[in-house]
């Protein structure tokens, strides 16, 4: 857009009251001088579509199928521009209801096309990443915002951060400037308003967004969690996630070792834990947990032995501990049914904590039909809470649905049945997708088998994994 255009714009916007000085707070929680209200738009259809015309030519990094407009200023905006250009259009919930089906994004898409989003104005960039994260957790591409107003104020950098390029009509500089060659703003003002932008250049992401994200349980930093954690290994793993900025478990169920061993250096990088089904590999041999836990030291993450104890205590200790496996002396963490009573804890914990090691309680189950919820699911809190020197946590489905006192933020919630598309396999698996795992049912740490192991890239596709669990940790804070 040339000078001139750009000029009667802003004096546009202006002569119709979407830009105002005086003392505002925004979303982000800070106050400023001068206010952009793109709503009254919707009352003049010839700039509300030349504003839609013209956010179209500015040039994305990459094709798009589809467009997605920030509810809800930029609704309008994104349905003329729809209409006009013939290019089909989502819309993103803002209150996603927490029960069965309900969906966060309505309109069709297949996974993998592009979106381009579109908003009014950019802050931090806060709004642009909650329409972003529940598209990318549909499988679908999210490479370009297009923006009417940056307000400047470390938007663009948030967004790049999360791999969104920014792209805006105008800044709040130049409007700035252009109502002050119009003598629509005093000298004074205009300082005024100068000033705040100078010192509010970076505005940060989590304050932002904790006002339009209503988590159901109350969400502390991992790193705060780590200082509570009486487990030394359940401590590490809060400090592994937050070094790595990674609340994802790759589950490697493959049938043999080499192809374990192999999976575990391509996803490394990715992932804060690796679950293991060490009864399923053909060739197992001996130095198959030497070999395992140097792959582990290399990238950093812990191994979980998704061993699934449920005897008496005398025989887990011995399960735990000998056999052909020796789960003890390579697995950082294993998990138990609590379907024998405390014992089975007791047994564990007998030869797991003089080695540092750390158990997670199956508190609730992925599979349909499973019976692991109500006085059960209470009963492994109980569990876990007379034993929070060994139990670090639980494997559960919706610990914000708990009935039991919410649970202790020392202990972490990992969530199985995790995939990009809700849905299930054919033999009971129940399928959520990352960000609702995370936002909607409270849970920590997402556990991702097939998803990614049955991926043409499982490193790619564990990267594309990692991003959406710790952007949806993030929007959650
Ligand atoms: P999937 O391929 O992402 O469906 O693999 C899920 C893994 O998590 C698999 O190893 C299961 O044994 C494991 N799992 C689960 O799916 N559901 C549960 O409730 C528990 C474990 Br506990």
């Amino acid at each position: 857009m040339d000078a001139a255009a750009l000029e009667k714009l802003i004096l546009d916007l202006h002569a119709i009251e979407a830009v105002k000085l005086g003392s505002f707070v925004l979303k982000s929680g800070i106050t400023s001088p001068i206010y952009l209200d793109l709503r009254a738009l919707v009352s003049h259809p010839r700039l509300l579509s030349a504003i839609a015309a013209l956010l179209a030519t500015l040039p994305a990094t990459r094709p798009y199928d589809i467009l997605c407009g920030v509810p809800y200023t930029a609704l309008p905006i994104a349905s003329v521009l729809s209409v006009d250009r013939g290019l089909p259009m989502l819309m993103r919930r803002k209150e996603v209801k927490t029960h069965g089906t309900a969906k966060a994004i309505e309109g069709s898409f297949r996974q993998g096309d592009t979106v381009l989003i579109i908003e009014d104005l950019v802050t931090s960039g806060a709004s642009v990443l909650e329409t972003a994260a529940p598209l990318r957790a549909e499988g679908l591409v999210v490479a370009d915002a297009v923006v009417v107003v940056d307000r400047e104020q470390g938007g663009r950098e948030n967004l790049a951060a999360n791999g969104i390029t920014l792209h805006s009509l105008m800044t709040l500089t130049e409007v700035l400037a252009v109502l002050l060659k119009h003598g629509k703003v005093g000298q004074e003002k205009a300082a005024e308003v100068k000033k705040f932008l100078d010192a509010n250049r970076k505005v940060t992401v989590p304050g932002a967004a904790a006002t339009a994200v209503k988590p159901k349980v109350a969400r502390m930093p991992f790193t705060e969690r780590a200082g509570l954690a009486k487990n030394p290994m359940g401590k590490k793993l809060f400090e592994v996630m937050e070094a790595k900025q990674s609340n994802l478990c790759v589950s490697a169920d493959v049938g043999t070792a080499k192809e374990l061993l192999e999976l575990a250096d391509k996803v490394g990088h990715e992932i804060c834990m690796l679950k293991t089904h060490v009864d399923i590999l053909s060739d197992f041999t001996p130095d198959f947990g030497t070999k395992l836990r140097s792959i582990a030291e290399k990238h950093n993450f812990l191994i979980f032995e998704d061993r699934k104890f449920a005897d008496i205590g005398n025989t887990v200790t011995m399960q735990y501990e000998g056999g052909i496996f020796r789960i003890l002396e390579w697995a950082d963490i294993v998990n138990a049914h609590i379907i024998p009573g405390p014992g089975i804890v007791d047994g564990l914990k007998l030869k797991g904590l003089p080695k540092g090691r750390g158990l997670l309680l199956l508190a609730e189950m992925s599979s349909a039909g499973n019976l692991a919820h109500g006085d059960y699911t209470a009963a492994a809190v109980k569990i876990a809470e007379q034993h929070s020197d060994f139990v670090i946590g639980f494997i559960s489905v919706n610990p914000a649905s708990w009935s039991v006192a919410p649970s202790s933020p020392a202990f972490i919630h990992a969530t199985p049945g995790v995939q990009m598309v809700s849905g299930g396999d054919a033999l009971g698996q129940q399928y959520t997708t990352p960000y609702s795992v995370i936002n909607d049912r409270g849970s920590d740490i997402i556990i991702v088998g097939r998803g990614i192991i049955k991926a043409s890239d499982p490193a790619e596709t564990a990267r594309e994994y990692r991003i959406q669990g710790w952007q949806a940790y993030q929007s959650s804070l």
